[in-house]
């Protein structure tokens, strides 16, 4: 092999070692409404480097974008505690996260919290998403259906959440049961799904969160 060809396929292998190394990894995090996903995800990025992408803020802001097409349809879906059309979501989640890597290219790892909730959300995303992202492992914040309507009724009264009051949280309780649980177990069945006690303190329910991430990366 003469030099030139040696240096053609070394950039080859260079550039498909990059493209590997860029490729997003993803953890999902899943549980209850009001489990914990969110505050353990901001702890998290404090001590990891990851970036928390919360599919509800998103769905939420997008509600709010003044030029919106779909803020009705995400309002009501988000009060009767129903889970919106993957395609919305699975776009929202695509442009943050290239939105993420353009800005650094080192933040190529991303917590996605909330997100797949049902059949249609995890097949929305292995059609847009498969082999542009890895799914590195579940998250899952296991909590008690009182303990998280509790923390969801607490909350507010000062969130401003169209969907924390008690005839919401019913419904997010029966979606999260008949649809997101078994999406939990076909991660579970695959060995993904590391499982967190979410009923414990705020600091007891990080630290177990640690030895998971200590010991996946
Ligand atoms: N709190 C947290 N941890 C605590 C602890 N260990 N001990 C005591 N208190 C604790 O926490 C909730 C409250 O509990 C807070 O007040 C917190 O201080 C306290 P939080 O961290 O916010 O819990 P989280 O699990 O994030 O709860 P959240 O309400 O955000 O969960 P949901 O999954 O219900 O909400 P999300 O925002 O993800 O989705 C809302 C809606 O959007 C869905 O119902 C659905 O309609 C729609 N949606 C989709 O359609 N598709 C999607 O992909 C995502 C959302
Ligand atoms: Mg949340």
């Amino acid at each position: 092999m003469n030099v030139r060809a040696l240096r053609s396929s070394c950039e080859k292998v260079w550039s498909a070692v990059w493209v590997v190394a860029m490729k997003p990894q993803v953890v999902f995090v899943l549980g209850g409404p009001g489990a914990g996903k969110g505050t353990q995800c901001a702890k998290i990025v404090q001590h990891y480097s990851y970036t928390h992408l919360s599919a509800g803020d998103l769905l939420r802001e997008e509600r709010n974008r003044k030029d919106s097409e779909d803020g009705s349809l995400i309002d009501s879906y988000i009060k009767e505690g129903k889970i919106v059309p993957v395609e919305i979501t699975i776009n929202l989640l695509r442009k943050a996260m290239e939105e993420t890597m353009k800005k650094d290219e080192n933040k190529f790892r991303f917590l996605i919290d909330g997100f797949p909730r049902n059949q249609d959300n995890l097949q929305g995303w292995t059609r847009v998403m498969d082999g542009k992202a890895d799914v590195k492992f579940v998250l899952f914040f296991d909590c008690s259906n009182d303990v998280c309507i509790d923390r969801c009724l607490e909350r507010g009264k000062s969130s401003g959440r169209t969907d924390d009051n008690r005839e919401s949280l019913e419904k997010r309780i029966q979606t999260y049961l008949q649809s997101t649980r078994p999406i939990i177990e076909q991660y579970e069945k695959q060995g993904k799904v590391h499982t967190i006690n979410a009923s414990q303190d705020v600091n007891e329910v990080f630290a177990d969160v640690k030895k998971v991430l200590d010991k996946e990366g």
